[in-house]
């Protein structure tokens, strides 16, 4: 790492995952394990594994020291040894303050009683993962393709009486058979008022007709992540406020996805979905952010809301998903994630969004 020097940091230690990913090519869960990455300012770096991975490692990566523990011995004992096998001794470190536990954070200074565990890596880290390169974005298409899969397994699955858990298991069930073994995050389907919590929870309640279901779910592709919302309306003819909810919110949308363009702030692209809405006198039930940044993670930075005046980039992928919810009566949010460039976003989901898009689909 480049400013190592400049910060006088001797070990940069690594825990998250996605982060390992990015800078080794190794992708692993170690779930309660210890999995970290050591640079050091002039000896080979550390990639430390639970023993059971280390094959999976050593085959994966190269120029990298490779090294792991049995469940049955201490891994900040056999870190500090490899540490100290460096040369390194009273360290200066940076650590991902977001991502290391307080527990893990004790155990090294445990072994480390002379360390200094003040630098942060996190914020460099979000940085860094802004903009993806042509790879990532080929994978992120890719996962988007499996996504609009899973909102058709869906849609061709719906019928009265049918409940929102019995969709989200169709969904995970075909998407498995097709050989996607990871969502990006819980399925969610829900109805009608169901739909009106934007967090709300898969349930036995049953489908109805003249009510919206909505969908929000995405998969993981090698390690790239993709996420996706219709709100699919069910049923022969939609009521007045089902009809203008939804369009207020597919205006919304279209507009951020027309006009987003790069070095407009984040802050600017959110308001210009949010004040369609609120001009039409919902403003207070858009009560979330416009999107999100993803990437190996379903929800990174950037957040695409009122008051971040960060630029957005070129090749920054992130996600426009503005939404309507009134308690007890009406949710309705429309999402895509893409990619901007010059010539300005491109979608990794096509599934239609005009409001007779289910009816459409079920003729087609
Ligand atoms: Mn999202």
């Amino acid at each position: 790492m480049s400013d190592m020097k400049k910060n006088n940091i001797d070990v940069a230690f690594f825990s998250d995952p996605s982060t390992i990913h990015l800078m080794t090519g190794y992708l692993s869960e170690p779930h309660e394990r210890i999995l970290a990455f050591m640079i050091f300012k002039d000896a080979t770096p550390i990639l430390f594994t639970p023993a059971l991975e280390i094959e999976d490692a050593k085959a994966t990566v190269s120029n990298i020291q490779v090294e792991s523990y049995l469940d049955t011995q201490n891994p900040w004992e056999i870190i500090q040894t490899l540490i100290i096998s460096k040369g390194i001794l009273h360290s200066n470190w940076a650590i991902e303050k977001q991502h290391l536990t307080v527990q893990k954070l004790e155990a090294l200074q445990e072994f480390f009683p002379r360390g200094c565990f003040t630098f942060d890596y996190s914020p460099f880290m979000a940085n860094l993962r802004i903009s993806k390169s042509a790879d990532e974005i080929e994978k992120m298409k890719k996962a988007g393709y499996w996504a609009d899969e899973a909102i058709k397994i869906g849609a061709l699955a719906l019928h009265a009486g049918v409940s929102e858990l019995e969709i989200v298991a169709e969904i995970e069930y075909q998407l498995k058979k097709r050989g996607i073994s990871q969502m990006s995050f819980d399925t969610m389907v829900l109805f009608g008022d169901n739909a009106a919590n934007p967090h709300g929870t898969p349930g036995e309640r049953k489908l109805k007709t003249n009510e919206f279901v909505l969908f929000d779910l995405g998969v993981v592709y090698e390690g790239y992540t993709s996420d996706v919302t219709r709100t699919l309306f069910f049923g022969d003819a939609p009521s007045e406020q089902q009809e203008k909810v939804y369009n207020l919110v597919l205006d919304a949308h279209d507009a951020a996805m027309a006009k987003a363009t790069l070095d407009m702030s984040a802050s600017n692209l959110d308001g210009i979905a949010r004040n369609i809405i609120a001009d039409q006198g919902y403003g207070t039930y858009f009560n979330h952010r416009l999107g999100h940044g993803l990437g190996q993670s379903v929800h990174e930075f950037p957040s695409i809301m009122e008051g971040n005046e960060m630029p957005l980039v070129k090749n920054m992928c992130f996600s426009i998903e503005p939404g309507i919810y009134i308690p007890n009566e009406v949710g309705v949010r429309i999402e895509d994630c893409g990619y901007l460039d010059e010539h300005g976003f491109h979608s990794f989901t096509f599934f239609p969004t005009h409001l007779t898009a289910y009816t459409d689909f079920m003729k087609s």
